[in-house]
C-alpha cells in the first residue's frame, strides 16, 4: 500500500469518530472542522510575522491593559468570522473580549459555546517563540435560543472538547472531545492536518522538569518557594520554561513535568485565566493521564463566576501535581 494510503487527515478522523455516536449530527464535526480552517488562517499570518508588517503592537491595549499586537486582532477576527455564521454556535467568549460575544441577529444560532484565547502567548511574536491558541467547547444550558453569560460560566468538567494549535516549528491541533487526546501537524504542502499523535498520554515515569518564571520567587508564598528549591535540590529536576502557556504544556503534555503559575502576594489568583487557559489545558492534561489542579482543589471544580477569572496553575504528571499540594499545604 502507498504510503499516503496510512494519511488520516483530521477531516476523516473527526468523521469516524462522528460514526462512533449513532446520535451525532455531525454539528461537532463542523465546528471543529471550522476551527481547523481557522487555525491554518492564523497560522499562516503568524508563520510570516517576520516577512510582513503585521507584528508589533497596533498602539492600544486589550481588556487586560496588555499592548494588543496586530496578529491578536487578526487571529481574533478569523476565530469570530470562522464561527459566527455556522448556525452551530450560541454565543462565543474571546480574551480580547471584555463582554460576551453573540451571534449576530442574521445569522441562526445553535447548542454550542466557544470560548477562547485566540493568540496566547503573543509578547513572543515579535522574538519568533511559539505562540498558540486555545478553545474551550460548551454546550449551551439556558432554555433561550440564543447563548448567555451563564452559558459560559460552566466548570470545566463540562467542556464537551477543549483544544489548542500550537504555531511552532511545525503547526499543531491538539484536541479532546473526552474519549483521549490527539495531536494532527499541519502538511503545509496539502494545507490538511494530519494525524501524527493519535491518543496522547503523558509518559509514566515522567520527565523530571518543572517549568515556572523563578524571576518571581520573592514575590511567592513560602510554600512555593519551598516546592521549588526541594523540586531543583532534593528533587533533582531540570528546569524549561518557554513564557508562552501553549508551548510549555504541550511539552509537558509529550514529556511528562510539570507547569507551574504560581500566585503571587500582588496578584493571589495568578495570572492565567479560567475559561480559555486553565480549564481547556486542564481538560486535555487529565484525558491524557495527567492532573491539574490550583495547588487546592481541581482546576475543573471550579465554577467561574467571570469569563476572565485568574486561577493559579499546577498540571502535568500526577505524582509532581500531588507533590505540589502536599508541598503548598503544608507551609
Ligand atoms: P510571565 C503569555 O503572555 C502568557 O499569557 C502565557 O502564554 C504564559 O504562560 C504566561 O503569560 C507567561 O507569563 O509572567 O512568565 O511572562
Amino acid at each position: 500500500m502507498p504510503p499516503e494510503s496510512h494519511v488520516v487527515t483530521i477531516s476523516r478522523f473527526l468523521i469516524d469518530e462522528e460514526r462512533k455516536y449513532p446520535e451525532a449530527t455531525g454539528a461537532f464535526t463542523s465546528l471543529l472542522s471550522d476551527i481547523a480552517l481557522a487555525a491554518k488562517v492564523i497560522g499562516r499570518e503568524v508563520n510570516k510575522a517576520g516577512l510582513v508588517d503585521i507584528f508589533g503592537a497596533v498602539g492600544h491595549e486589550n481588556v487586560h491593559g496588555e499592548d494588543q499586537q496586530k496578529l491578536d486582532v487578526f487571529a481574533n477576527q478569523v476565530m469570530y468570522r470562522a464561527l459566527d455564521h455556522t448556525g452551530l454556535v450560541a454565543c462565543l467568549a474571546s480574551e480580547e473580549s471584555e463582554e460576551l460575544i453573540s451571534i449576530p441577529a442574521k445569522f441562526p444560532a445553535g447548542e454550542y459555546v466557544v470560548i477562547y484565547d485566540p493568540l496566547d502567548g503573543s509578547s513572543n511574536i515579535d522574538v519568533n517563540v511559539s505562540i498558540g491558541t486555545i478553545f474551550s467547547i460548551h454546550r449551551k444550558i439556558t432554555s433561550g435560543a440564543r447563548g448567555t453569560l451563564e452559558d459560559c460560566l460552566q466548570p470545566g468538567s463540562r467542556q464537551v472538547a477543549a483544544g489548542y494549535i500550537l504555531y511552532g516549528s511545525s503547526t499543531m491541533l491538539v484536541y479532546t472531545s473526552g474519549t483521549g487526546v490527539h495531536g494532527f501537524t499541519l502538511d503545509p504542502s496539502i494545507g490538511e492536518f494530519i494525524l501524527s499523535h493519535p491518543d496522547m498520554r503523558m509518559p509514566e515515569p515522567p520527565k523530571k522538569v518543572y517549568s515556572v518564571n523563578e524571576a518571581y520567587f520573592t514575590r511567592w508564598s513560602r510554600g512555593q518557594q519551598l516546592l521549588v528549591s526541594h523540586l531543583k535540590n532534593e528533587g533533582g529536576f531540570g528546569s524549561r520554561y518557554i513564557g508562552s502557556m501553549v508551548a510549555d504544556v504541550h511539552r509537558t503534555l509529550l514529556q511528562g513535568g510539570l507547569f507551574m503559575y504560581p500566585p503571587e502576594r500582588a496578584q493571589p489568583e495568578g495570572k492565567l485565566r479560567l475559561l480559555y487557559e486553565a480549564a481547556p489545558m486542564a481538560m486535555i492534561i487529565e484525558q491524557a493521564g495527567g492532573r491539574a489542579s490550583t495547588g487546592t482543589q481541581d482546576i475543573n471544580d471550579i465554577t467561574p463566576t467571570g469569563l476572565h477569572q485568574r486561577v493559579p496553575i499546577y498540571m502535568g504528571s500526577k505524582e509532581f501535581v500531588a507533590l505540589s499540594e502536599e508541598m503548598l499545604a503544608a507551609e
